[in-house]
């Protein structure tokens, strides 16, 4: 018999509603959820492979443990023994510092996952904590963090409303959004263009995004932060846009001589973009009353990222846009979020470098420490050594800079755990992987990226069936791990181990004076929980203390029963200003006077000023891939989606080059061969590889993927090349050479 299932697809960040056709177990088809009213009937390529992912059968169902050099099935039992065995020794002998973590994207999909991880890093208690945030996001956050006093203040495109958007180095139209959660965003901007707004795209290629944009500024790699300042310097110049934002940031009179240097004629030529292009563009800003400002990742894996950051929201600020209807908002998420809590008290923990890593003394920052750190953490001798490390549905062996680096360090490891969905490129240096079950046996809810939605919104998807009995929900794994770190062995009780870890969050939020619940009585909260399944009782308490939540009777409001009635999704509205009320501050205010901004502009200065190498290289997504996975489904490979290096056509036509001929790559840290693809979407003097390629190193495992390998962009980047404020990778714009190879 056929059923239909409300499901979500949270393969990327858009959070498509889907209904899935399932029939003894398997998806045989992916229907989109019109009813979802956030995205309207949207799925994409990969939404509609859901039941390929899950049937593919190189999937792990099963622990594999490594012996003689090959993975082999073990049980669950003997796997989280080994795990205690191997781990608690290396705590007891070398401390917490040894044992490391690293968390990659995967898990940000999977509340199962990151909704547990709080469990995994206080009972693992070491400062090796890392995750792929360091060569993607960091530099926005950090920037909320240090301007708004919360790194999830983001501020995004209020996309329904706006007239004017500005895309600075992202391509939702491939990408489906990042840190913007915006099914359909082709269908948004359209929408744009049809109600007489304008899109404006950034972007030294003409991606999809850039070809449905009304305006497409080629601009040079790295050169956004001189533009941006030399708009910013146009609108000071201007007279700022009076509103609430601008009133939040107090004198800006510093402004004027940090941006002096930054006129549109000194910019013009370090950005490919006229002057009076600037001056049209920063005008139209200010005066179009619906406009905002995104960046992703062309802003924050570049050579400036964290002052480009800073920049974008100091433009949106100038040109009246931060927290205005249609222009740059904060959503307000359903699930309880520091800066949405009760009344405005400034964050103990708004500050980088709590702690530092030991053998280059760089700084903790968002509690982890860069990716820049690791192989030199796991190589070199001394006390915080790691010995043993824990990866979480990553694949750092393919996304960080340096992989040949990372291999060695990796081989080198006393103990190694995976917990991946596949035998990847990094999971195959596990003595031990641990497969994540089918995703129709678990609930989901996307908790961390409703924080990003274009609308206040959430979706909550039930699990579809019961775990068989060599699936184990990721919940179990994850309390495991946490209790093995504790030391408190690999067969306790996972539910009390929770049910106490809650209860200290009831006591904490009761002993908070700005919170819903303040003084209340912590059996009394603590038992209304318990009407629901243990698994359920953090989501629903965190919505309850959210802004919301019904406060546990405090005020109207909802709870878990709400978000899981409305099976197509709950939609609380287009998002609402929030200031001040979401600053954490210790002013109190919008902080935008930072040194590192300083600094940073001088750094600009002499950058503009210098003379600009022949060929640079950015990255690009593809639609039908995922990072470095979903290389695996057969379905998915397309003619879009080769690992080519796309090229000018004209600097191609100069060298002698055509589509198809092979190309070695180089810089500093490596080279690499690859076929290349001319195109007039690239600016002369760019090329542009995907990520997430590379898979020749793969030592079986996935089948499909092998047969397809690409190259590793990676192998051309290094750990030297890092954002100055957050040691975030720099993994565009790099210098390249480019030489003509003979053969394949
Ligand atoms: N289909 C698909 N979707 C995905 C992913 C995927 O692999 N495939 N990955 C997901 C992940 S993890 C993320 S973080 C997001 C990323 O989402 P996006 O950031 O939207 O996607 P990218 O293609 O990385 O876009 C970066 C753009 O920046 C441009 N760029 C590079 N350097 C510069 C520069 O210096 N200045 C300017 N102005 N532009 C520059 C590049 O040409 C590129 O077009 O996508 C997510 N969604
Ligand atoms: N040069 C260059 N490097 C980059 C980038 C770039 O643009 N250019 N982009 C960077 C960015 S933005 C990111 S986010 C990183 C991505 O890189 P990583 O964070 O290392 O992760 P992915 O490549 O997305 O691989 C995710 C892994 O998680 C597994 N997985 C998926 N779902 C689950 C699950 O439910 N449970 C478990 N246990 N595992 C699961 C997948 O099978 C896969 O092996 O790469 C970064 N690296
Ligand atoms: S856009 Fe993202 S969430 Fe939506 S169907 Fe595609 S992969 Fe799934
Ligand atoms: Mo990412």
């Amino acid at each position: 018999m056929t059923e239909h299932f409300k499901s979500t697809c949270s393969l990327c960040e858009a959070c498509c509603g889907v209904i899935l056709e399932i029939e003894k177990d398997r998806v045989l088809n992916v229907i989109p959820d019109r009813e979802d009213p956030l995205s309207g009937g949207f799925v994409c390529p990969k939404g509609a492979v859901i039941g390929e992912v899950d049937a593919d059968p190189d999937r792990l169902r099963t622990p594999m443990l490594k012996t003689n050099g090959c993975h082999r099935p073990i049980s669950w039992d003997d796997a989280f023994s080994q795990i205690e065995e191997r781990i608690v020794p290396i705590q007891k002998e070398h401390g917490r510092d040894a044992v490391g973590l690293y968390v990659g994207n995967g898990a940000a999909h999977n509340y199962n996952l990151h909704g547990n991880l709080h469990h995994l890093l206080s009972n693992l208690g070491s400062q090796n904590f890392y995750t792929s945030g360091t060569v993607d996001q960091v530099p926005r956050q950090v920037v909320s963090m240090l301007m708004y006093g919360s790194e999830l203040s983001v501020p995004l495109p209020d996309l329904d409303r706006c007239q004017l958007l500005w895309v600075i180095g992202a391509n939702p139209a491939e990408s489906n959004g990042s840190m913007l959660t915006t099914p359909g965003f082709v269908g948004r901007a359209n929408a744009i263009r049809r109600r007489g707004g304008r899109v404006i795209v950034i972007d030294p290629q003409r991606t999809r995004t850039a070809q449905l944009a009304s305006e497409h500024l080629a601009i040079r790699p790295s050169a956004d932060g001189a533009f941006l300042a030399a708009v910013a310097n146009t609108l000071l110049k201007q007279k700022p846009v009076e509103n609430n934002a601008l009133r939040l940031c107090g004198d800006l009179t510093f402004l004027e001589s940090w941006l002096e240097p930054f006129t549109p004629e000194n910019v013009a030529d370090a950005c490919r973009v006229d002057a009076e292009t600037i001056t049209r563009l920063a005008t139209e800003l200010r005066e179009t009353e619906k406009a905002a400002v995104y960046g992703r990742m062309g802003t924050t894996t570049q050579a400036f990222s964290s002052l480009v950051v800073w920049l974008m929201d100091l433009v949106n600020i100038l040109a009246g846009n931060l927290d205005v209807e249609g222009g740059a908002m904060f959503a307000t998420p359903l699930f309880a979020q520091e800066n949405s809590m009760g009344d405005r008290v400034p964050s103990p923990t708004a500050v980088i470098g709590k702690w530092r890593s030991r053998v280059s003394g760089l700084p903790e920052a968002l509690h982890q420490l860069p990716v820049a750190c690791l192989p030199e953490e796991i190589e070199t001798p001394g006390q915080g050594q790691i010995k043993a490390l824990v990866t979480i549905a990553a694949n750092p062996v393919i996304s960080n800079p340096d992989p040949n680096r990372l291999r060695r360090a990796l081989s080198q490891l006393e103990f190694m755990v995976s917990y991946d969905t596949y035998i990847n490129e990094t999971t195959q240096y596990a003595d031990l992987i641990l497969p994540s079950p089918s995703r129709l046996t678990q609930f989901n809810y996307d908790s961390w990226f409703y924080q990003f939605a274009v609308r206040n919104y959430g979706r909550y998807t039930p699990a579809y069936r019961a775990p068989h009995a060599d699936e184990k929900p990721d919940r179990e794994v994850s309390l495991r791990l946490a209790m093995i770190f504790a030391g408190l062995g690999a067969d306790g009780d996972i539910d009390a181990f929770e049910m106490a870890a809650l209860r200290n969050e009831i006591e904490n939020e009761i002993g908070r004076p700005a919170s819903e619940i303040s003084g209340r009585d912590v059996e009394e909260i603590f038992n209304d929980l318990s009407r629901l399944p243990i698994e359920l009782r953090r989501l629903d308490f965190m919505f309850r203390i959210g802004p919301f939540g019904d406060g546990f009777g405090s005020k109207h409001g909802i709870r878990f029963e709400d978000v899981a009635a409305a099976s197509s999704g709950l939609d609380l509205g287009p998002l609402v200003p929030r200031l001040p009320n979401l600053l954490r501050t210790a002013s109190g205010q919008i902080d935008i006077r930072h040194e590192f901004a300083q600094e940073e502009l001088r750094r600009l200065k002499e950058w503009v000023d210098k003379d600009k190498p022949r060929y640079v290289l950015v990255g690009r997504r593809q639609l039908r891939s995922n990072n470095s996975w979903m290389h695996n489904i057969s379905s998915l490979r397309h003619a879009t989606r080769q690992c080519t290096l796309r090229m000018n056509s004209d600097d191609a036509a100069q060298s002698g080059l055509k589509s198809g001929d092979f190309v070695t790559v180089s810089t500093e840290h490596g080279s690499i061969k690859v076929r290349i693809e001319t195109t007039e979407s690239i600016a002369s003097g760019v090329v542009s590889l995907p990520h997430g390629w590379g898979h020749e190193t793969l030592d079986g495992g996935q089948r499909v993927s092998l047969q397809d390998p690409g190259v590793n962009v990676n192998q051309l980047t290094g750990h030297n090349r890092r954002d100055p404020l957050t040691n975030t990778a720099i993994v565009n714009g790099y210098a390249v050479q480019i030489a003509t190879s003979q053969c394949e």
